[in-house]
């Protein structure tokens, strides 16, 4: 076997350790011939840098090239705290960061970190490693798409061919557990049974609030890419005989995205070869009833939807063309068909302060006109960076430029709002939510455990008309009657199937 051309660490700070970018730039450095050690520290964005944790990543660095670290906005507060622990442990270490928000705002980490490189960096890393282990200096540097404080690139690094790059690399990975760093070899220990693949890049949309907004308007070729049916199947049959999978999770922006005749290739060989339940999300006009009944029958077990709200001014504010609520609707009748066989969710974006309450009130009306079979996810809305959302609210005043670097905001921390009563009420009534909790709990047998049952159920209902009377009184001060009606008739189809089915 040759000799490493040299070493490098990667760190990830977020808190899933699937990161499927750390991996792909591990496996395509492994294939160049370097060494990587892969460190997941698993924090959650609001905890503080642990310094045990600094220390240790100190230590097992000791001879790498560069440390290079995974930056989303979430976490960028994190990134700057441990690039200043870590430099206070060793002066002389070279500090890379990518990610997310180094691309969208690299002078927010520059001035910490001494290489941020932006975009795909499958390329890029792979020169900026040859260029160090050649033994040039940072202010040597000048690449497409790295940026240092002696130079700036305002390439954006985008890999064309995706269907080429090595699948992702999944072995030894060093996690933080609290105290210490381990080194986990055992692939269960750390996903399970559950195998992510990605089987594209991009989307072919851009919403006003995603990164892909930011992605289409900086680049100036097609930013969704496909890969083969053939090579997806050839990934997972690998991730068959290595790992000890059993689970499938499509982590694509938009999986279902797939031609017909892809569709057809996919379906044969998924079934011949691979035969695992699997996870996916779908924008709402993908979901079509002939597709998910022949995904279905090779295993799709869980579907996610982005909703996002049910009024057609802020769908037209997030430029969702392809949800509306005509089609969000159908596409709710095609998956309630496929209950209870079928686990399926929808997220919501709630706290945009661009919503008045009748575009609450059209979300809410959506959501009781359809088939009460989903679950809900609740998202706070976030404004990230680079996005035509953000550069609007920090316009408008709604929000101060780089807040998130003061103020950690958590994307599912819902603002206090009788709005936000309703839509929890709504999750909570919803298929997954409480009440078929409540109903499924066998605790207890007798009497008075369905007594209990049925008051648990009873109460969700009961609140949520609270909830609804309160917005009719308001409604009706602010002399706006037709709100009111609206709420009224919400109400009415509230009891309506609180008594038909509880
Ligand atoms: C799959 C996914 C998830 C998965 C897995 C996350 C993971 N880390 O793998 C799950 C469901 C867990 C998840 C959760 C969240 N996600 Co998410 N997720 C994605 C998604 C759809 C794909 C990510 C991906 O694998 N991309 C493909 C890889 C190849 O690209 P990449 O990760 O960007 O990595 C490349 C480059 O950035 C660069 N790079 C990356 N790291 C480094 C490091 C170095 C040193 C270098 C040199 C380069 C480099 O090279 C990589 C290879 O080309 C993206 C959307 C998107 N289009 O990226 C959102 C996205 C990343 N998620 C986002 C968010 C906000 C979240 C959440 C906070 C909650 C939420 N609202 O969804 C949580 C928090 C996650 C956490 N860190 O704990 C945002 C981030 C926005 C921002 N500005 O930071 C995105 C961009 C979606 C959006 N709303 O715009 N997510
Ligand atoms: S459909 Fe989803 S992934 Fe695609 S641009 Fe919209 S929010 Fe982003």
């Amino acid at each position: 076997m040759n000799a490493s051309k040299g070493e490098i660490t990667l760190v990830s700070l977020g808190q899933n350790p699937s990161e499927l970018g750390l991996r792909y730039l591990s496996s395509v450095l492994l294939e160049k011939g370097y060494s990587v050690k892969k460190v997941f520290s698993k924090q959650r964005r609001e905890d503080d840098v642990s310094p045990q944790m600094v220390a240790q990543i100190n230590e097992i660095s000791r001879n790498s090239l560069f440390i290079g670290v995974s930056v989303i906005t979430d976490y960028v507060r994190q990134a700057r705290n441990f690039s200043e622990q870590i430099r206070r442990l060793n002066r002389n270490v070279v500090l890379v960061a990518g990610g997310i928000h180094p691309t969208v705002r690299p002078q927010e980490i520059i001035d910490v970190f001494d290489i941020v490189v932006r975009g795909e960096a499958e390329q890029s890393i792979v020169m900026l490693a040859d260029e160090l282990s050649n033994g040039k200096g940072v202010e040597e540097i000048q690449l497409p798409g790295v940026n240092t404080r002696f130079y700036t690139s305002e390439h954006l690094g985008f890999v064309d061919e995706i269907e080429n790059l090595p699948v992702p690399d999944f072995s030894d990975n060093y996690v933080f557990n609290k105290k210490d760093i381990c080194l986990e070899k055992n692939y269960e220990a750390l996903f399970g049974d559950c195998y992510s693949i990605l089987t594209s890049r991009g989307c072919p949309y851009h919403c006003t609030y995603c990164v892909n907004d930011f992605y289409a308007r900086t680049s100036n070729h097609s930013f969704f890419r496909k890969r083969s049916v053939n090579r997806i199947i050839d990934e997972l049959a690998m991730a068959k005989k290595n790992y000890p999978v059993g689970r499938i999770v499509f982590l694509s922006d938009n999986f279902l995205a797939l031609g017909d005749d892809e569709l057809d290739l996919f379906i044969s060989r998924y079934s011949r070869e691979i035969g695992f339940p699997f996870y996916c999300s779908a924008t709402p006009n993908c979901i079509r009833k002939d597709r998910i009944g022949k995904m279905m029958d090779i295993g799709l077990s869980r579907i996610s939807m982005g909703i996002e709200s049910g009024s057609e001014n802020t769908l037209a504010l997030y430029r969702r063309k392809h949800g509306s609520p005509r089609t969000i609707l159908q596409a709710a009748e095609v998956l309630h068909q496929y209950f209870p066989r079928l686990y399926y969710s929808f997220d919501l974006i709630l706290d945009n302060p661009y919503e008045t309450s009748e575009d609450l009130r059209d979300t809410l009306s959506l959501l009781e006109s359809m088939p009460r079979t989903y679950d809900l996810t609740l998202y706070s809305l976030t404004f990230y960076p680079g996005t035509y959302l953000y550069e609007k609210a920090v316009k408008d005043g709604l929000v101060k430029d780089a807040y998130y670097l003061e103020q950690s905001k958590h994307y599912h921390r819902l603002n206090p709002s009788f709005h936000n009563c309703l839509f929890l009420l709504y999750k909570l009534k919803a298929r997954a939510g409480f009440i078929a909790y409540v109903k499924s709990c066998e605790f207890a047998g007798g009497v008075w455990a369905r007594i209990c049952r049925s008051l648990a159920a009873y109460s969700v209902n009961i609140l949520l008309a609270v909830c609804l009377l309160k917005m009719i009184f308001s409604s009706l001060r602010n002399k706006d009657g037709v709100l009111a009606s609206h709420y009224v008739k919400l109400g009415i189809a509230v009891v309506r199937s609180a008594l038909l089915r509880r």
